[in-house]
């Protein structure tokens, strides 16, 4: 099929998947074969040979991730995709396979946790230097590049300040110097966001968020040209990682993708309400959400985001304490890490997703310790307002909270 003419709506429901080839079913078979017979040695030797394309055993593929990845590089504008056991298998896979002792990598200075650990604690470990820096200060990058840089990497909008980078300008400099750009995409999902189309070499996403929607999976998702993807698969997915996505998951993504645009804009649309609502009033210092007029890389966000997104960040006044105070007040929205579920989650970085970083690199990152983020979830406005109003009104003025929030009431 053909998608170039179809809407996103309508890809993210058919790209990838003919229900003629399948005996009609509109859902698509679970494969959970391990391996795949051949008919002859001959076959199965051009197979491992990459002669003819063959399933083999499923560390290397099965119809099912097949059907799933084909959707993905339709929604990401890529010419391939893989599907991976996590978000941080996507990484890693990718990573361990551009990568070499003595190369050093250029990467933005906010980024989840267990990414910067990645880098500080695993990379160097085997003489890959990762050097941090602005990069959205995309005119600083040139002075930062050396013989040795193979790789650009960078989140936008970043986990967990929601601080932007401007792809296309990266790119454009990663271009002119021969050097990979990797995006991590997770916050805007291709629906809001294509790096691609951008100029990003390769997108990573944790698809346990926003792509499979619902907190029932772990995964990852490598997009990208067809050479860097066949290298990614048959090297660093293969036979570095082994994050190898199971057949239970890969049938749960599809099922989320299903309804991508349709959560996107409802978290948009939420997100965008609680991000006024916190802008107005006195009980927060601050609020950093790309909608917001006032954001200070507006015009940023309407240049690359097609809308933006269901996660923001913000500072109440007051400590640390406080800021904790406000989290367990809440009753309806949860204390919880992930995001891009149908529950609103909030959580407190600088104890759970970024407590990979010490007090100083938090400082050094941009992410202030008492910084809190939400990912605005799918129940009703009002009921979500609801909350942080009488979590706020708790404890700044003493009020006894409103339990009636809570569905356990
Ligand atoms: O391996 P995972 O599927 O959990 O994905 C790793 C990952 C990669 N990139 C970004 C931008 C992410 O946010 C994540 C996972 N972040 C969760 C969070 O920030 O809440 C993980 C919970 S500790």
């Amino acid at each position: 099929m053909k998608n170039k003419h179809l809407h996103f709506a309508t890809r993210t429901i058919h790209a990838g998947y003919d229900p003629h080839q399948n005996h009609g079913a509109l859902t698509p078979p679970i494969h959970t074969s391990s391996t795949f017979a051949f008919n002859t040695v001959e076959q199965g030797g051009d197979a491992f040979a990459g002669e003819n394309d063959h399933y083999i055993y499923s560390r290397l593929g099965t119809p099912s991730q097949q059907q799933l990845e084909q959707r993905l590089a339709d929604l990401e504008g890529s010419e391939a995709a893989l599907v991976t056991a996590s978000g941080m298998g996507a990484i890693t896979s990718a990573i361990w396979s551009l990568v070499q002792a003595g190369d050093e990598i250029i990467a933005d200075k906010s980024l989840y946790g267990c990414t910067f650990s990645f880098f500080e604690h695993g990379l160097k470990k085997f003489g890959v230097t990762v050097n941090y820096m602005d990069l959205s200060k995309p005119q600083f990058l040139t002075e930062h590049i050396t013989k040795r840089t193979k790789l650009v990497y960078t989140e936008s909008p970043s986990n967990p300040n929601m601080r932007l980078v401007d792809i296309a300008a990266v790119a454009d400099i990663t271009r002119q110097h021969g050097i990979k750009f990797m995006v991590d995409n997770t916050f805007c999902t291709p629906y809001l966001q294509n790096p691609i189309s951008l100029g990003a070499h390769i997108v990573v996403h944790s698809a346990t968020k926003y792509l499979g929607g619902h907190g029932d999976l772990i995964a990852g998702v490598v997009a990208g040209s067809a050479e860097d993807l066949l290298h990614i698969r048959q090297f660093g997915l293969k036979d570095m990682t082994g994050a190898v996505i199971s057949g239970h998951d890969v049938a749960l993504l599809m099922r989320g993708l299903k309804t991508l645009h349709v959560r996107m804009d409802r978290h948009c649309e939420n997100a965008q309400k609680v991000a006024e609502y916190l802008n107005e009033s006195p009980y927060i210092k601050q609020v950093d959400y790309p909608g917001l007029n006032g954001f200070s890389q507006a015009e940023l966000a309407k240049k690359q985001m097609r809308q933006p997104g269901g996660m923001l960040a913000f500072e109440l006044q007051g400590d640390r304490a406080q800021a904790a105070a406000f989290v367990n007040q809440l009753q309806l929205i949860l204390c919880a890490v992930s995001l891009g579920d149908t529950e609103s989650l909030i959580q407190h970085p600088a104890s759970m997703t970024h407590s990979t970083y010490t007090e100083e690199e938090l400082i050094a990152h941009l992410i202030s310790p008492t910084l809190l983020r939400l990912s605005v979830g799918l129940e009703h406005i009002d009921d979500i307002i609801a909350d942080i109003d009488q979590a706020l009104e708790s404890v700044f003025n003493g009020g006894s909270g409103n339990k009636e929030l809570s569905v356990f009431a």
